[in-house]
């Protein structure tokens, strides 16, 4: 797809990947079947569903903590990948047939301008790779429709050894190679950062013979919730300066999975918005915290 006019991000959707959601809708790619549940959660995808149809985007571009990488950051860039991606710890809920495209001239565009500013890059060109989970499940959920190409990110967790400030820098820094990228390659792009929030959870399931038995779903704890709802509140707001501030001991006191970096990459592409998000829901998946959360970076303030 070449293109010269400059591109620009439409839109950011804070887009969590619990694979619980694929399989309450029992899509045709995906093996297991329930009885439904998480429904909060499903119903708050409905909104991005319907914003990528009126916006209909070039690309999605999204950054999974579920594609770990130890040495740098990877990018897709195989024009077609099929597949079974099965998640290791649930594969009695998700064992799904993927197929999708990859734009790759952009994820070319985005190794490119992450080297410029001084990170590890690397293009994934294995022509069998099993994409992870994290990735398919968040792009499920924001397009089942699966016709919108995509870009897919990893989280390169070496970093993290080191300490966070250094791997949350360098989030920022792939963010803005990203949009550069993107402006670069001309593509209208919508962005997911696959997280969810809070990220304590039962280690065993709450009945293993109905998981998605919804009586049983509830948040890990109290302080758990009081510590989303206030994320969640900073991101409505806008306020991202709190938001940072207090991110080391939230990630610390909750496990929160933005610590993978997603969130971090997708505000940072977005050029860290003054306009706060749209909120279209919250729910708990085994204990964790999940939001759906909508930046639209068009809409008339
Ligand atoms: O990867 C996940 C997650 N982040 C949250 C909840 C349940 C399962 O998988
Ligand atoms: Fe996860």
């Amino acid at each position: 797809m070449e293109k010269v006019a400059s591109g620009k991000i439409l839109s950011g959707w804070l887009a969590p990947h619990p694979p619980h959601l694929v399989y309450a809708e029992n899509p045709r790619q995906n093996a297991p079947k329930s009885r439904g549940g998480w429904e909060t959660l499903r119903h708050a995808y409905q909104a991005c569903r319907t914003s990528l149809k009126q916006k209909k985007p070039d690309v999605i571009i999204v950054h999974s903590p579920h594609w770990q990488t130890v040495v740098g950051h990877h990018v897709l860039c195989v024009p077609r990948l099929k597949g079974l991606s099965v998640d290791p710890i649930f594969p009695h809920l998700f064992r799904y047939e993927f197929d999708l495209s990859v734009d790759c001239e952009l994820s070319r565009a985005i190794c490119d301008e992450g080297i410029a500013t001084g990170l590890t890059m690397q293009k994934m060109e294995k022509a069998d790779f099993r994409v992870d989970y994290g990735t398919i499940v968040t792009l499920h959920m924001m397009n089942p429709d699966w016709d919108i190409p995509v870009v897919g990110i990893s989280a390169n967790n070496s970093p993290y050894f080191y300490d966070d400030d250094t791997a949350q820098d360098q989030m920022l820094r792939l963010g803005e190679a990203t949009r550069r990228a993107v402006e670069k390659t001309g593509r209208r792009a919508v962005l997911a950062a696959s997280n969810t929030l809070s990220h304590l959870h039962f280690s065993k399931e709450p009945n293993p013979e109905l998981p998605e038995d919804m009586s049983r779903e509830h948040i890990f704890s109290q302080a758990q919730y009081e510590w989303d709802m206030k994320v969640i509140d900073m991101l409505r707001e806008g306020d991202l300066k709190s938001y940072f501030d207090c991110l080391p001991r939230y990630m610390k006191e909750t496990f929160a999975e933005v610590k993978a970096g997603s969130l971090t990459w997708m505000l940072s592409a977005m050029g860290m918005p003054k306009a706060g998000a749209q909120f279209h829901g919250y729910g708990s998946v085994i204990g964790t915290g999940n939001a759906v959360m909508e930046w639209d970076l068009e809409a008339k303030s």
